[in-house]
């Protein structure tokens, strides 16, 4: 299928934004949505909808059935071995917070080291602080060089015997680079640490194989892989996750309940209190299809010789600064850059009103922002469906915005 085709699936990319079509390159953010997904939920809430889990009734089967088979899913599209290495959550943020409230809280002890990178998102770095600060460890950074990569030394050096977790974005949200988790996993390893891997930047847009990296725990968001908001994913190894109390406590997690006291269901249940988001794992379950009928390869590929597009032409124009490592080897479709003199809002904001939708801020790295001596960054994030058109768009408008600030006309 060829990407015109492809992006008639897409209800949002038609949309127009100040007279112009929208040309939508805010994907690290969240991505559009396909009809089939738009569909489902629809669908499910008209003919599915029921509390699953709890009644006989033939609607909450359905519903139950509707969500386990979501659940089969995830686990065959990341490789895990097992659905109760699947914890349906609301989001990576949700994710992180569990695994420190729940492993990160009883696992820490008093003088253990958790080692995270400076280019973790606020999600995968405020949580192991509040841990670190409870439970009287340390938390220690590994830094980036100027292009935004980690040196292999910061991993030999500040990954040590001491340290009890590691903490690892596979890609980074705010300059692109794609992490080699799978060594850092193996030396993490050869120290005893455990090691989370925040794929919420990765698994929207390549190939991931949980079993291969050998990850202890990772985490992602349903809404950056075509699926709705409020549906995100804990995968931990079985092992690790039936080590883990509870965190939300109520309906659905329990085994009994007697006045002084209750004792706790299987995984994956005893991890999802409540009534869980049965429409948002339809429509994730809807979005894995899709991308699954294009190909995982396939997506890697056609974003890379789009990102290689984009840096080629951007590289060529003198007034652009570009932050993050520049090769599309080790950069994913995240492009982090200012034009030199502008402040990245004006910039966002001029092209918004060219129909173009970029990010300009911190990008919730503000500990990476500091370390590389940035205020903020303008970051065109891009998925499968954008078009060499609509990079030249950018580039254009970029042009335009350059001449009408310096010249004023
Ligand atoms: N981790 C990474 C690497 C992310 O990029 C994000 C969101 C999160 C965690 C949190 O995801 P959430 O779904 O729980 O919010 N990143 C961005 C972004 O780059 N712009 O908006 C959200």
């Amino acid at each position: 299928m060829n990407i015109h085709d492809l992006r008639k699936d897409f209800p949002g990319l038609t949309k127009e934004v100040n007279g112009k079509r929208l040309i939508y390159l805010d994907n690290a953010a969240t991505t559009q949505k396909p009809k089939q997904v738009i569909q489902a939920l629809e669908s499910y809430y008209a003919h599915s909808n029921a509390n699953p889990h709890r009644g006989a009734h033939s609607l909450s089967v359905e519903a139950t059935d509707i969500y386990e088979r979501a659940r089969e899913r995830v686990k065959d599209f990341i490789h895990a071995g097992d659905t109760k290495e699947i914890i349906f959550t609301k989001n990576a943020t949700e994710s992180l917070n569990m695994l420190a409230y729940t492993y990160g809280m009883n696992a820490i002890q008093e003088g253990d080291e958790i080692v995270i990178s400076i280019m973790e998102h606020h999600s995968n770095l405020i949580p192991w602080q509040q841990v670190a600060r409870a439970r009287g460890a340390s938390l220690k950074f590994l830094y980036v060089d100027e292009r935004g990569r980690i040196p292999q030394r910061e991993v030999f050096e500040k990954i040590t015997g001491r340290t009890k977790l590691v903490g690892i974005t596979h890609v980074s949200n705010a300059l692109g680079t794609i992490n080699p988790v799978k060594e850092i996993i193996e030396f993490a390893h050869s120290k005893n640490a455990h090691v989370v891997v925040d794929a919420a930047q990765s698994i929207p847009h390549m190939p991931v194989d949980v079993q291969d990296l050998d990850a202890d725990f990772m985490v992602f968001s349903g809404h950056k892989m075509l699926g709705p908001m409020g549906i995100g994913v804990l995968y931990g190894k079985r092992e690790r996750l039936e080590q883990l109390p509870p965190f939300l406590f109520g309906g659905n997690m329990i085994e009994y309940v007697h006045e002084d006291g209750a004792t706790f269901t299987e995984l994956p249940h005893r991890l999802e209190a409540g009534t869980q988001n049965v429409a948002g794992a339809l429509g994730l379950m809807e979005g894995i299809n899709y991308l699954e009928r294009i190909g995982m390869d396939r997506i890697q590929e056609m974003e890379s010789q789009l990102t290689a597009y984009a840096l080629e032409q951007m590289l060529g124009l003198d007034f652009i600064e570009i932050y993050g490592p520049k090769t599309v080897d080790d950069q994913s479709g995240v492009i982090s850059f200012n034009i030199k003199d502008l402040h990245p809002h004006d910039t966002a904001t001029m092209l918004d009103a060219h129909g173009i939708a970029v990010r300009s801020g911190h990008h919730c790295a503000q500990p990476l922002m500091r370390h590389m001596k940035l205020h903020a960054t303008t970051r065109a994030s891009f998925y499968f469906y954008n078009t060499r058109e609509e990079i030249d768009a950018l580039m254009e408008s970029l042009i335009w915005i350059r001449k009408w600030f310096t010249n004023g006309s």
